[in-house]
């Protein structure tokens, strides 16, 4: 039977890449479902998401009424994921569609029940990081790589492929970027076996639309550690 992959897609005031992004999950050979949430968008986003799912039959949108964060979006986008693997992908073009046959592989090799798309490990391009958030990301993944007893090169990363039967059990709590961590934290208890891909990046800059700063980081260490000692 062929695989079918459920791609969760938050979404934040992104007018400006949304179309492209959708059209290039559509290109991508796989039977799809794509799971889109819009978190309370103040700009073009609402309309745009829903003419997009009139005109494609793979499209599901839901909305927040309040601006919740990215992890708010993605335990919304988990309730409703049908598929075989469970893909996370950002609304922006930092991130390339591209690589899906990549990060798809030790799945279907039977060889992992979760990947991660990592941007520091040689992918085909990565944009030149900025230094401090390239730090605060090297930061980030040894803290959790230290509770975790993971070895991940990017923890951070947004592209988190797994099983359902993983999507399933993660139970996501946290509403913003700590989100990311939670989720490291959760599977590294589950015992899933992790694998990771080098992928592709072209990262924006903060006038580009970057939203993620310094008090992230901070939250992120917090949800670390709490999440390693979360019952
Ligand atoms: N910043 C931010 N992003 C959100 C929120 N809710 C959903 N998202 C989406 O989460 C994804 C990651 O956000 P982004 O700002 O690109 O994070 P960064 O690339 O790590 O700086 C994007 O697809 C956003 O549209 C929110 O409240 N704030
Ligand atoms: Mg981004």
């Amino acid at each position: 039977m062929p695989m079918k992959l459920s791609v969760v897609m938050p979404v934040y005031n992104e007018e400006k890449t949304l179309e492209e992004i959708v059209a290039a999950v559509l290109a991508t050979p796989y039977e799809i479902q794509l799971v889109l949430v819009n978190d309370a968008s103040r700009d073009g986003t609402r309309k745009i998401l829903d003419r997009l799912a009139l005109e494609h039959d793979e499209l599901e949108v839901y909305h927040h009424d309040i601006n919740m964060g990215k992890g708010a979006a993605l335990a919304t986008g988990f309730k409703y994921v049908r598929g075989d693997v469970v893909l996370i992908q950002d609304a922006d073009l930092e991130y390339d569609p591209g690589d899906y046959p990549l990060l798809l592989r030790p799945i279907l090799e039977g060889k992992a029940d979760v990947v991660y798309g990592s941007r520091f490990l040689g992918g085909a391009y990565v944009r030149v990081h900025l230094f401090w958030h390239y730090l605060g990301n090297r930061l980030l993944t040894l803290v959790s790589n230290m509770f975790t007893n993971l070895n991940l090169t990017d923890m951070e990363t947004c592209y988190k492929v797994m099983k359902i039967e993983v999507a399933q059990k993660l139970d996501i709590q946290s509403r913003t970027f700590a989100v990311e961590p939670e989720m490291t934290a959760k599977i590294a208890k589950m015992r899933c076996r992790v694998f990771e891909v080098p992928i592709s990046y072209a990262g924006r800059d903060y006038d580009e639309g970057k939203k993620i700063g310094l008090k992230d980081a901070f939250i992120a260490i917090w949800a670390i550690v709490r999440w390693h000692f979360a019952g």
